[in-house]
């Protein structure tokens, strides 16, 4: 390789990959089509990266690795326009449309005359300027005349290109637009920062406007927005075509995003035709828009109407009615989901949001009610947007004096079992998960699970039916199944009471003539009879214990051996088998504690199902608790013999040195796992002590077992 081959080969890639990532980004954020999967653009950025780094020379702005290659602003500069953002006339009634139209009529004359048809998106308009094909700089629309200057900002936006796309381009050109955040990514967004404990961004519009008015282009970065190009500014050197729907078909081929929605039409009727159409389908669009925008087409009819102060006589913006609005606060309650979590709701005096008559919206968890600082009585601001659930945006200030701040309440309003709030988690949740009507169904459906209990024939439906239909005669009350113990109680004239009320409900009459088909129900009593021998891992993994899955609970089975052993034991014990840090120990100490989950677990017992304890060890010895590691050579027995003998006394033998190890035995050419024991300070064992160890809780053994007598001989 000669010395100038290098770089021009760098070149060439570097080139040929950055046209493949744009036209990938063009794709993927222009078109909504990715055509590469993300791991392979990953890729090819990573290779692009590499390849300038090596090579600065090769560095360009408009590099795709550059869209966040800004520094941090200590505030945004002025920026004028050098043409005018303009403002856009709103209409709220049809009346006002029939308006618009008939002055655009008695200018122009009656000959139909075709109007643009936008959908009017909701964020933050802004003008990108594009100079010799590259994108320049980007303001905001400000008060029209003088904006701020986002441009470190914009650039990471990837649906915004930082070159155009064309082999001639034009001097001058200014695209503008408008800057969103898609619905799912506003969603997504705010969901984590719940998770967090952070901020939440209050609509998609405050969302796309805090993000572009961030300091740190790095932080806008991380924010889902798009973009999409709606006018024109300045243009040197390019040939306008002769009309507005023209220009965005011309903008697409640019490389910009222009709304799936736009079209073309004619006359009133055309407008609201256009309004309707797109109002049916807002809340399907990916993005919140608030109404649409008419636009007479052609710009020499545009220039014959002129303005009026700085808006557009050709232009309308029709206005959907509001998505937000304010409302009064009557109470806060919580309600339970099917998995425990807690959520607070607050009622409302009804209101009318978006067509729809709102009384409840959802606080999503109590820190962000304490964020908000919403109280019962409080003025509050709704939001309905989609088909998403109502929520409470924000409050208005001030209180009122006799505003009462809410709390959290310490019980289920369910069950009555105690809410617990998970450390460092934004949701609180009810404890009571074996007997909480709120949770039954889950609770049972995945009691009755294959890896759990593995009661076949017990599906979703019938858990559905079992939980709502009152089938169960039992004394002088009727009801429906409550808990997992329940299940152990059924026979078969509960079950064909469940199917006759399943039947009425469909409709059908069951003609006591006709033999009742029996065998489906024989079949689910034989296999729920057949879940009641067990083992402790099922049943452990079948109780639901939060953060506990099938494996943790096969390790709590093996450590612990027993389920009393297991429900006594303190968080400190727990943390100490393997796998179960302290987010583990305290679910299950919290399940423990809640009085009606140990009430279901003895009605489990009572009736009839056996778990096998022990797992072939004792239940407790004087080493349970401790894990032990073996290594090196031992000279009177094998690793495995000592292994054995370590167990009998109740210890665990594991093959790895961790904190968690209690001590190490080591023999002869002990190696790495002795130099990771004395890093950590751990307990060492030669031979000899290991003898004696053995030696004297052998001793204890034998006096503790003749104590107790045989205590395992049932
Ligand atoms: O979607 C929009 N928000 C939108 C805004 C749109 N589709 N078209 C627009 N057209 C204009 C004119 C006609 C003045 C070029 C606009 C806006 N203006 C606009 N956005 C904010 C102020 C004005």
């Amino acid at each position: 390789m000669t010395a100038a081959s290098a770089p021009i080969s760098a070149k060439a890639r570097v080139e040929a990959l950055r046209s493949s990532i744009v036209e990938h980004d063009w794709h993927y954020f222009v078109l909504d089509a990715p055509t590469i999967p993300d791991a392979e653009y990953d890729r090819l950025m990573a290779q692009l990266r590499a390849l300038e780094a090596a090579h600065p020379e090769l560095l360009s702005v408009d590099s795709p690795t550059q869209r966040v290659g800004g520094k941090p602003a200590r505030g945004f500069a002025e920026c004028r326009h050098e043409t005018p953002m303009l403002s856009l006339a709103n209409a709220f009634s049809v009346d006002e449309v029939a308006d618009f139209v008939r002055r655009i009529d008695a200018v122009i004359g009656v000959a139909e005359h075709a109007f643009s048809l936008e959908p009017k998106l909701d964020g933050l308009a802004i003008s990108l300027r594009y100079e010799n094909g590259h994108f320049v700089r980007g303001a905001t629309r400000g008060d029209g005349a003088v904006g701020e200057d986002v441009t470190a900002n914009l650039r990471t936006v990837r649906s915004i290109p930082l070159c155009l796309h064309t082999a001639t381009p034009p001097r001058v050109l200014e695209v503008r637009g408008e800057v969103v955040m898609p619905r799912a990514g506003f969603a997504a967004y705010n969901e984590r920062a719940r998770q967090r404990g952070d901020k939440t961004l209050a609509n998609p519009r405050n969302g796309a406007a805090g993000s572009l008015r961030q300091l740190d282009p790095a932080i806008t970065a991380t924010r889902p927005l798009a973009f999409f190009a709606y006018a024109l500014g300045s243009v040197v050197g390019w040939e306008v075509p002769d009309r507005h729907s023209a220009t965005l078909v011309k903008l697409r081929e640019l490389g910009f995003p222009v709304s799936a929605e736009v079209d073309v039409g004619c006359g009133l009727t055309g407008l609201l035709d256009y309004f309707q159409r797109i109002g049916a389908r807002r809340d399907q669009l990916p993005y919140d828009i608030d109404g649409v925008v008419y636009k007479l087409d052609r710009y020499d009819q545009q220039r014959e109407l002129g303005f009026v102060s700085r808006a557009p006589r050709w232009a309308l913006a029709h206005k959907f009615p509001a998505q937000e609005e304010i409302t009064v606060v009557s109470a806060i309650d919580v309600q339970v989901g099917r998995t425990g979590a807690i959520t607070p709701v607050a009622r409302l005096q009804p209101v009318l949001v978006a067509g729809v008559v709102v009384t409840n919206a959802t606080l999503h968890n109590e820190g962000e009610v304490q964020r908000k600082d919403v109280r019962v009585g409080d003025r509050v601001i709704v939001r309905r947007a989609g088909d998403v659930i109502p929520e409470v945006v924000s409050v208005v200030l001030p209180h009122p004096a006799d505003a009462v701040p809410w709390t959290l309440p310490q019980y289920c309003p369910e069950c009555g079992s105690h809410i617990v709030r998970e450390a460092e988690q934004a949701v609180a949740r009810c404890s009571g998960g074996l007997f909480c009507p709120a949770q039954r169904k889950e609770a049972i459906h995945h009691f009755a699970a294959r890896r759990a209990m593995n009661i076949e024939g017990l599906g979703e439906e019938t858990i559905d039916d079992m939980v709502s239909l009152p089938f169960l005669k039992r004394g002088s009350e009727t009801r429906a199944l409550r808990t997992v113990a329940d299940l152990y109680g059924l026979d078969l004239d509960d079950l064909l009471a469940l199917k006759q009320l399943q039947d009425a409900r469909a409709g059908q009459i069951t003609d006591p003539k006709k033999p009742v088909p029996t065998r489906w129900a024989e079949k689910l009593l034989e296999a729920i009879a057949n879940s009641k021998a067990t083992t402790l891992a099922r049943l452990l993994f079948a109780l639901g214990i939060r953060e506990v899955g099938e494996a943790t609970a096969k390790t709590l089975a093996a450590e612990f051996g027993s389920l009393d052993v297991l429900a006594k034991a303190e968080p400190d014990t727990l943390k100490k088998a393997p796998d179960v840090g302290p987010v583990v120990a305290e679910r299950i100490v919290e399940f423990f504690a809640e009085p009606h989950n140990v009430e279901v677990i003895e009605q489990l017992r009572q009736a009839g199902v056996q778990w096998a304890e022990g797992q072939g060890r004792p239940t407790a010895g004087p080493l349970t608790g401790q894990t032990v590691v073996l290594t090196g050579t031992l000279t009177s027995l094998t690793r495995d013999q000592a292994g054995q003998r370590l167990e009998a006394l109740g210890a665990k033998v594991s093959g790895s040195v961790s904190k968690k190890t209690h001590f190490v035995v080591a023999g002869a050419d002990a190696g790495s796992k002795l130099d990771k024991a004395r890093a950590l300070n751990l307990p060492v064992l030669d031979e000899g002590a290991l003898l004696a160890l053995l030696r004297t809780h052998a001793a204890d053994q034998d006096a503790a077992d003749s104590d107790h007598g045989a205590t395992d001989a049932h």
